[in-house]
């Protein structure tokens, strides 16, 4: 028998401890579900995009300026229409949401292959708390990826 009461139940179930799980946190930042989309048919090496929600809980202004990981050439802050981003700023108390409408980090020559639900390494640098070891989850879903400009 088909319940939907049910259903949408099991899919809350299923999205919330995932979303609260997967997050790290440092003296001054929390940094929410790192993620990128499903590029199981993607050939290696490609690029994709990694998206989070930063904030900073402490009491100076912090900044990203940039990531690196094990599994790609490089990896660079871009805005959706401008291209290439220099930093991010969070000030004290602020949440930013790096995302494909505004700020991302475009991930270059990624190499590596995996599937949804899968982990890859980033490492993350800030002005002030320095580098971040970060796992970005592979979600199963697919991300539209920005056209580079
Ligand atoms: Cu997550």
């Amino acid at each position: 028998m088909f319940r939907p009461a049910l259903l949408a139940a099991a899919v809350l179930l299923a999205l919330a401890p995932a979303a609260d799980a997967h997050r790290i946190t440092t003296k001054t930042l929390q940094i929410d579900h790192p993620w990128a989309g499903d590029m199981t048919d993607a050939k290696p090496p490609f690029d994709l995009a990694v998206l989070m929600v930063i904030r900073n809980t402490g009491k100076s202004v912090d900044v990203l300026t940039g990531a690196s990981s094990p599994h790609a050439q490089r990896i660079e802050l871009r805005h959706v229409s401008s291209g290439p981003h220099k930093e991010v700023e969070i000030k004290p108390g602020a949440r930013v949401e790096l995302s494909t409408k505004n700020v991302y980090l475009r991930v270059i020559g990624f190499n590596k292959v995996v599937d949804a639900y899968d982990y890859f390494p980033v490492t993350l640098n800030f002005k002030r708390a320095g580098a971040v070891k970060i796992e970005v989850q592979v979600e199963d879903v697919v991300l539209e990826l920005p056209n580079l400009n």
